[in-house]
């Protein structure tokens, strides 16, 4: 199957025919990461442009955006597959404001899938939230998402926040999104930046000093 076929039905917002593609692909031995990298991951960015572009508007990325839900719905098994036992706790989530999931749950996917154990908080999270999820878990990772230049200050304040916290554990902390930089994660006093989710996972260990 030409994974171009899933890329264009997931640009047109069809859920049903990208979960059934989706798993004809799998089927026809296309690996999990090929289909979201080559596939879906291409589609949502052109989804972007054409938004962009004016050609589309918040209904159509709307339906594109779970047609991608459905999609890895049908590959989260195959990313996160693992036996190990959780290596580290992270908390994760989407900063105020801020209701983009799409990357976040692929970098918490890829998480689960090296062995991570995420507590996903979901999205428009206040700092308190976070806080409050790191006394509860003992989580020693806290990984913030944002995907509007708008949300970049409820990140900074999401730092600030959970540096200022007195948590029994000197939580390390990571962020990425498509406005995030490695400079704007120095300047707010993150440990570090990852602009895709396999060099997350990578940041991740790193961070935990597991390479
Ligand atoms: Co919105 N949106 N959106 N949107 N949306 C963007 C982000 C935008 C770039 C579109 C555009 O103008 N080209 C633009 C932001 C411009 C800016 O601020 N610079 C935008 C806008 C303007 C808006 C609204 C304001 C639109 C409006 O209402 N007028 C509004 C804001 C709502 C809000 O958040 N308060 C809005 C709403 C929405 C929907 C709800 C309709 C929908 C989201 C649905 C959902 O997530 N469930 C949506 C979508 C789908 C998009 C685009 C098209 C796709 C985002 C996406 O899922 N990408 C996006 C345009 C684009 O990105 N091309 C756009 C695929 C995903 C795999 O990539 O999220 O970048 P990404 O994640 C990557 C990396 O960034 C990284 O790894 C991931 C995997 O590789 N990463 C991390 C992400 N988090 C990480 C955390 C880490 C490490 C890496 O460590 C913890």
């Amino acid at each position: 199957m030409d994974l171009d076929i899933l890329k264009q039905a997931l640009i047109k917002g069809d859920e049903h025919t990208v979960a059934d593609l989706t798993r004809r692909a799998l089927e026809e031995d296309h690996s999990a990461e090929t289909i979201l990298n080559d596939a879906l991951i291409i589609g949502m960015e052109k989804v972007g442009e054409l938004f962009e572009q004016g050609e589309y508007f918040v209904p159509e990325l709307l339906l594109a955006a779970r047609a991608m839900q459905h999609a890895m719905e049908v590959l989260r098994p195959l990313l996160a597959a693992s036996d190990y036992q959780p290596v580290a706790k992270v908390v994760m989530g989407t900063v105020r404001g801020d209701l983009h999931d799409i990357g976040k749950k692929l970098v918490a996917m890829m998480l689960e899938g090296s062995g991570f154990e995420v507590i996903d908080l979901g999205i428009d999270v206040p700092p308190e939230r976070f806080i409050e999820a790191v006394e509860e878990s003992g989580a020693q990772l806290v990984g913030l998402s944002a995907l509007l230049t708008t949300t970049l200050p409820a990140m900074e304040a999401t730092v600030g926040a959970l540096r200022d916290a007195e948590l029994p554990i000197q939580v390390r902390i990571m962020i990425g999104g498509a406005p995030v930089t490695s400079t704007f994660a120095r300047d707010i006093g993150a440990d570090g930046y990852a602009p895709d989710a396999s060099s997350a996972v990578a940041l991740a260990r790193r961070l935990m000093a597991m390479d």
